[in-house]
């Protein structure tokens, strides 16, 4: 019955961290998932995380299922997180639903799509994380590119980004990256994006802004410039937002899908839809680890504490950027160190290339993915010399 079934193509990212595991190496460096791992190279349980874990632990609620959409507090306190005090004032409509982490927020986003719009294709950034093609392929949508990174100069092509979306049919759907860039690590300005938005109103164009790494960029309010800005169009979009990396809450698979309406009308029956279409797909949420953040949320203090740990992980990733770049810098390497200093968030697309790559994994056990996206977080003050001293080898003239 299942002979016919090859081997299948396995998850480019996952597959180096398997590598990574079974390298014995001993200063073997994990520089590839996008995972936050703090100065002694641990992945956080964050303070504020725990206490609120604990405070549900002790009330000791029983384990049932929850609404379809997950709770009407967590849809609240998605929408404040992404858009602030401005969710409630805005004439604009937001239909909020919980989700099984950001990727689940993508695919229920694309089956919407299909489902409900009739949409066929969408247009992604060139280049953009891997896994939006295969979830919006395996949703059935055909995926095509716009212009957005220029590897050889490491310059954004900002214009030839705009040219694309002025000649896109009506209603075409984008999807955009509203802070800290995967892979490239390069965002937009708050005037580019205001360029941007500009256009996708003229054109009637339907974004869908991917945010995973709120708070890893400028900071919590900061990194959601275009979300607000597009909230304050007439425009409809869709926003896909998780809590696998800012609440480092990766494995209890915890995001949102916020659809925003021009009425009250119109967003309740894209929640119905959204509800039909999770509920023929697994049924309901998960409850644990939305209760944490409710928990978290809810509580001034513990808001509070959750903003400043994420605000040193946001730091530490700054200086690390920072040390290596100047490290590179005196070395007097041929390599763009100021990509390494300058880009935003978990990423920098460093401009190494396939041969130094693969040097760096064959001769000192350090593993970026290709082509060259090095996730800053997984260095820290036992390894930044070795990498150092690496990438320097690897680039020298
Ligand atoms: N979107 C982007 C751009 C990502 O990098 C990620 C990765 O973690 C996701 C979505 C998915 O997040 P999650 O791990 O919560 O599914
Ligand atoms: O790009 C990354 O490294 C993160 C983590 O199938 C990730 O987004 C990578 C691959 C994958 C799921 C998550």
């Amino acid at each position: 019955m299942f002979n016919h079934i090859k081997p299948s193509a396995p998850d480019p990212i996952m597959s180096l961290m398997e590598a990574y595991m079974q390298d014995p190496h001993p200063k073997k460096v994990n520089l590839g998932i996008g995972l936050y791992y703090d100065h002694q190279g641990n992945i956080p349980l964050m303070r504020a995380v725990h206490i609120a874990e604990q405070r549900l632990l002790e009330q000791q609620r029983p384990h049932t299922y929850p609404p379809i959409e997950g709770s009407a507090l967590f849809a609240r306190q998605v929408q404040t997180l992404l858009f602030g005090e401005a969710a409630a004032q805005s004439a604009r409509h937001l239909a909020t639903v919980q989700t099984v982490g950001g990727s689940g927020a993508l695919k229920l986003g694309a089956d919407f799509l299909c489902h409900y719009l009739s949409r066929r294709e969408i247009w992604v950034s060139d280049p953009t994380w891997a896994n939006h093609w295969a979830i919006f392929e395996g949703a059935g949508l055909r995926v095509n590119t716009y212009p957005y990174f220029d590897n050889a100069s490491g310059e954004l092509r900002f214009d030839a980004m705009l040219d694309a979306f002025s000649a896109l049919p009506e209603g075409a759907v984008v999807l955009l990256h509203p802070c800290c860039h995967n892979p490239t690590g390069t965002d937009l300005s708050q005037a580019q994006w205001r360029a941007v938005i500009d256009v996708l109103q003229r054109r009637r164009l339907l974004p869908f802004f991917d945010i995973a790494y709120q708070g890893f960029g400028d900071g919590l309010e900061e990194d959601c410039f275009a979300l607000r800005e597009t909230l304050k169009t007439d425009l409809d979009f869709l926003v896909s937002n998780s809590f696998s990396k800012n609440v480092a809450l990766y494995g209890q698979r915890l995001g949102g899908l916020s659809v925003c309406c021009g009425s009250a009308d119109s967003a309740a029956n894209v929640k119905g839809a959204l509800k039909t279409l999770i509920r023929r797909s697994y049924s309901c949420p998960p409850t644990h680890g939305s209760q944490i953040v409710e928990a978290l949320l809810a509580d001034d203090h513990l808001r509070q504490l959750w903003a400043s740990e994420l605000a040193s992980m946001r730091q530490r990733i700054k200086q690390t950027r920072v040390s290596l770049a100047a490290g590179l810098e005196q070395g007097g390497t041929t390599l763009d160190y100021r990509r390494i200093r300058d880009q935003k968030g978990m990423f920098s697309y460093t401009g190494l290339n396939e041969q130094q790559l693969s040097q760096l994994r064959q001769q000192y056990s350090i593993y970026l993915v290709a082509p060259g996206r090095m996730c800053l977080p997984g260095l820290n003050q036992h390894n930044l010399d070795y990498v150092t001293a690496a990438i320097l080898d690897v680039t020298l003239p």
